[in-house]
């Protein structure tokens, strides 16, 4: 392989650095085509490594002006240097200074990692290996450093100066027309949280007072005249600020908590100490420009920068394959704040869909890894689902596995031993297992195997004793470099519910009382089989109640079994999960009759537990955002994930399509009736409950137009052009274009002329037109990429747009493979500039082999058509490898 594919990191090969750097002291001179960079780094030899060797710093297209080590030039002889290195041949074997001079091009600064501009602002994003592009550096998390940061630059260009830590002192600089800040982060940090923004941008204020009496200083900058849209986020910090300390006793450390919202962003947001910077989509909110689901985004997205705080940066990572300490850590908090904040079941049901549409597939394919990888070639292309959400989804089995008193005990720990460090997977779970008293070996095993378990159970009722036999098998498919795989620790949530009666105690002699009292059964070898006692009758089986693990499960339930759950379990993750799975059966069994030509069957059972769901919610008997869960079916994803193989995405499309208007047909009335209750009075507030209703209003809406096109256009019109805030403009334009009725263009043309000017809101209406299912989507997402408002170097346009595309089931995964050419071209056009994204947008096709003949052959000539390209980014390069193993 040529040396651009780059070398394989792995974790086995993992050594302490040889020197570390105490002290950093960095002189920003900003300038768009030339900012100069001076750092003064206090370096000595680390006792833990090796003695006497080069110390080799980072480099990533850098520009070297100078080099000095205590106060004296470097002769030639005495260092080499080349744009992604530094190497000082034979160091001092004691402290010493090191002084750098390195010229940056913030401008031309294309991948948006190290210092770059965005808009008429500076900013940063060091985040994995960005600070090498700005500093010659040992750019590893476990070389953790005190910063004393100099900015200058034009005082009309760049009135506002951060930088992390607090604000030491400010004034003019020597220089007319320019000044300075120094910012000095008393926290020791490595260098991927550090960061500077500069540029004229507006701000709101706030306070913060600490559990303890301190006050912290509150800003959030925005763009001028936008200051007004992030008043919910700066809401949503000080709830975030004061939930950590009630729940984990953890305050903030600093006297300033500054988050700037800037338009170029590769992610989501960026958890610099002291100095978050964001993705403006998660800051910015009106009521007329983002939806229920965007207000709900921002909350969660400031919460888990804030609480990457504690669990990211007070604690960080020694390395990068432990990311997931961090992430899923703090994915897990941050799901737990939201919880709180709102309805916990109806979140729970969010983050259960978000792992099975983002996660499941990951696990399934060729790109999937441990929540712990072991080798990488490109860090960035690490930052996935499975480190995130499945990283959170083992922290919330952990819980339950030893109890929240004893998970609390052990975080405690966690934050009194490890604070100040860089940690380990390892460091962590020893603090569980000493506050638990258990042994935590199996449980590693999570962070050590990929591939999502199967859980087979299989029920039998024994008459004659009233007994109900169940056995439980676990096995987990091979992935990459995993032939073979050990039985997993998984806690099964469980509980038998009779059909009237609702849930029955257990009983069984094969449990431990700890078991059967608190209904999860554990699961810790390959088979386990329990006989519960004492049942009148046979009961139906609640298993993975809460979804105890993140597992499939394969059980023997009946459809009448499932709409008996839907009724009666008291866990409102599996009354979900019981609409969920009579509709992925009834779609399932439509597709495959669509291919043989076969009429649908009518799939009675759901309908009828659609009819009583809709009952309860008229009657207010359950809170509507659940509702509105429970009446949405399973997306085409999701349909052709269950497939799993051959899948055939127009065929589960109709079968969708076709299941969604018997649905409607059968409950016109109701769903009418649900429709004029839901809509919307007094003025907008964009708490739960009433997101509540207008999902669930939206969800109506979306069966009704299914059922009657003609009639159903009608009212989404009315909705559309009478809306008041976006969750209902979008909802009434997505169910419009979704069906493809005649008003859809109007509408979509109406939508642009009234928020042309809005970037973030022009963002949905690329997606949504990317993702219309009609035979011209291709040529019209090519007709987008020219709209003046769309742009290849924003990564916000490119995922929405492309992004939207790729999720378009029949129009991506064309037969013809247009859909893929469209997406290869993408690919390519982007990765010179930004690989980051390209490389995430490629990552679309990694669920190919599970596509029928015709589109799977289509799928893999692409993959081959981008790997034979030259001068592929690393990013990009590793993926179409690995997705083509
Ligand atoms: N830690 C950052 C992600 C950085 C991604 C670098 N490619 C945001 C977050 O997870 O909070
Ligand atoms: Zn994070």
């Amino acid at each position: 392989m040529p040396e651009a594919d780059g070398q394989m990191i792995r974790l086995a090969d993992y050594r302490p650095p040889d020197y570390l750097i105490d002290e950093v002291e960095l002189d920003v001179n900003l300038a768009a085509e030339a900012t100069r960079v001076v750092a003064e780094l206090s370096i000595r030899p680390n006792p833990a490594g090796r003695n006497g060797v080069p110390l080799d710093l980072d480099g990533d297209e850098l520009e070297l002006i100078s080099v000095a080590l205590d106060n004296e030039a470097l002769s030639a002889a005495d260092y080499e240097a080349d744009p992604s290195k530094l190497v000082l041949k034979r160091p001092p074997a004691r402290p010493f200074r090191l002084r750098i001079e390195t010229r940056l091009n913030p401008r031309a600064n294309t991948k948006l990692m190290g210092l770059y501009r965005s808009g008429s602002a500076y900013c940063t994003q060091c985040e994995a290996e960005g600070f090498r592009r700005i500093v010659y550096f040992l750019d590893r998390p476990d070389v953790m450093s005190v910063y004393r940061v100099r900015l200058e630059a034009g005082v009309r260009e760049a009135p506002i100066l951060l930088a992390n830590g607090n604000l030491e002192s400010a004034g003019p600089a020597t220089t007319p027309g320019r000044h300075v800040a120094i910012w000095r982060d008393p926290f020791k940090k490595p260098c991927y949280l550090f960061a500077l923004v500069a540029g004229d941008l507006g701000a709101i204020r706030d306070r913060f007072v600490t559990m303890s009496g301190r006050e912290v200083a509150l800003a959030i900058y925005v763009e001028h005249g936008r200051e007004a849209r992030a008043a919910y986020a700066m809401d949503a910090l000080k709830r975030a600020m004061a939930w950590d300390e009630r729940t984990y006793g953890r305050e903030y450390d600093l006297e300033q908590f500054n988050i700037v919202a800037v338009s170029d962003f590769n992610m989501g947001a960026m958890e610099n100490k002291g100095l978050n910077i964001f993705n403006e989509k998660y800051v910015l909110a009106a009521p007329e420009t983002a939806t229920d689901d965007d207000y709900a985004q921002i909350e969660g997205v400031i919460a888990h920068e804030y609480f990457h705080n504690w669990t990211g940066n007070r604690i960080t990572c020694r390395d990068w394959f432990q990311l997931c300490l961090k992430e899923g850590l703090t994915v897990f908090r941050d799901q737990d704040f939201s919880a709180d904040e709102r309805s916990a079941p109806v979140k729970r049901i969010a983050d259960v869909r978000t792992l099975r549409a983002a996660q499941f597939p990951e696990d399934a394919g060729p790109l999937a890894h441990n929540v712990r990888p072991e080798a990488y070639r490109e860090i960035n292309n690490f930052y996935t689902a499975t480190v995130y959400q499945k990283g959170a989804e083992v922290i919330r089995m952990l819980r339950l596995l030893i109890g929240a008193e004893a998970f609390r005990r052990g975080m405690d720990l966690y934050f009194e031993r490890c604070d100040g460090t860089a940690a380990t997977v390892e460091d962590f779970l020893a603090c569980f297992a000493d506050a638990s008293r258990r042994d935590l070996t199996q449980f590693k095993l999570w962070y050590m195997q990929a591939g999502t378990p199967r859980l087979r159970i299989s029920t039998v009722y024994l008459e004659d004793v009233r007994a109900l036999r169940v056995e439980f098998a676990q096995t987990l498919d091979p992935t990459p470099g995993q032939p073979t795989k050990a039985p997993m620790t998984i806690p099964i949530g469980l509980a038998l519910i009779d059909r009237e009666a609702g849930p029955l105690p257990l009983s069984a002699d094969e449990a431990s009382s700890e078991e059967l009292r608190r209904g999860v059964i554990v699961l810790d070898r390959e088979q386990r089989a329990l006989t519960f006692k004492g049942l009148a009758r046979r009961p139906t089986l609640s298993a993975l109640r809460g979804f105890s693990a993140p597992a499939r499960v394969e059980d023997d339930l009946t459809e009448d079994d499932l709409a008996a759950l839907s009724r009666k379990d008291d866990d409102p993750v599996n009354r979900w999960q019981a609409l969920q799975t009579l509709a992925t059966r009834a779609a399932l069994r439509a597709a495959d009759a669509a291919r043989l030509g076969a009429p649908p069957d009518a799939s009675q059972h759901l309908v009828a537990a659609a009819g009583e769901l809709l009952k309860d919610a008229a009657s207010g008997a359950i809170d509507p955002a659940f509702a509105a869960l429970a009446l949405t079916l399973p997306s085409e994803a999701d349909l052709a994930r269950e497939k799993g193989s051959d899948v055939d995405p127009e065929a589960i499309f109709l079968a969708r399509e076709g299941l969604r208007a018997s649905l409607g047909r059968a409950h016109e009335a109701a769903l009418g009736a649900l429709f004029e209750r839901f809509a919307s009075k007094g003025p907008f507030s964009p708490d739960a409950a009433s997101a509540g209703r207008r999902a669930l209003r939206n969800a109506a809406l979306s069966l009704l137009i299914a059922a009657s096109p003609e009639e159903g256009a009608l009212r989404a019109g009315r909705q559309f052009d009478g809306a008041t805030n976006m969750t209902e403009r979008l909802g009434a334009l997505g169910c419009l274009a979704l069906s493809r009725s005649k008003l859809a263009e109007a509408a979509l043309s109406d939508f642009e002329k009234a928020f042309g000017a809005e970037p973030l809101v022009m963002d949905k209406w690329f997606a949504l037109q990317a993702m219309i299912p009609e035979a011209g989507a291709v040529a019209r997402v090519r007709a987008l990429m020219s709209h003046p408002a769309f742009s290849f170097s924003n990564p916000n346009r490119v995922r929405s747009l492309i992004g939207g595309f790729t999720a378009n089931q029949t129009q991506f995964n064309r037969k013809d493979g247009e859909g893929f050419a469209l997406l290869k071209d993408v690919v390519l056009r982007v990765d010179s500039s930004n690989p980051q994204i390209s490389a995430r947008l490629l990552t679309a096709l990694r669920s190919w082999r599970s596509l029928e003949a015709t589109r799977r052959t289509a799928a893999e000539a692409t993959l081959k058509a981008i790997a034979a390209t030259p001068d592929l980014s690393r990013d990009t390069r590793d993926i179409v490898t690995r997705s083509l193993e």
